[in-house]
């Protein structure tokens, strides 16, 4: 086996590796996952706010505001699950309850869930329609609040 075939053979042997890895690999310290995933929410949190005030008349309707918002929650949306790795539960107020892991089957479907709603949220604010937003809005933030219940140390 050339040089070549061997770098090839490894090269491609470590992409598969990786994209297989467990979640806590791809954190160097549990912490890391912890940060990660808060920074996560936070982003989505911080935009999603953004097309509730919309939605609820606090701040004047804008179409294209409204749809790039909805892209980074969309974005975000992915992004947190990766960071619940096992042993980073706990009791305090806001912490993954210990069912996260337990259940892990079901707390991935109300994932998927709210990536589905906020998918959702996403092609209504691109009818340029509040009405539309308002009413993609109310089911999106209802499954934050569902998992919120199934899960988080209220
Ligand atoms: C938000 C936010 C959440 C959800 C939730 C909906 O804006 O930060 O976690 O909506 O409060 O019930």
């Amino acid at each position: 086996m050339s040089i070549r075939s061997i770098c090839a053979w490894a090269t491609t042997a470590f992409a598969l590796l990786a994209t297989a890895l467990p979640a806590a690999a791809q954190f160097q310290r549990p912490d890391d996952a912890v940060k990660y995933r808060k920074a996560a929410f936070t982003v989505m949190a911080t935009h999603f706010g953004r097309i509730g005030a919309m939605a609820n008349g606090r701040v004047p309707f804008d179409g294209a505001a409204a749809a790039a918002n909805a892209d980074i929650v969309v974005a975000m949306s992915r992004l947190p699950y990766a960071g619940f790795v096992e042993g980073t539960g706990g009791t305090d107020k806001g912490a993954p309850r210990a069912n996260v892991w337990s259940e892990r089957a079901k707390f991935d479907a109300s994932a998927k869930e709210m990536q589905d709603a906020v998918a959702k949220l996403a092609a209504a604010a691109r009818t340029n329609n509040l009405d539309q937003l308002k009413a993609a809005f109310g089911p999106a933030a209802g499954t934050c609040k569902s998992c919120h219940d199934d899960f988080r140390v209220p």
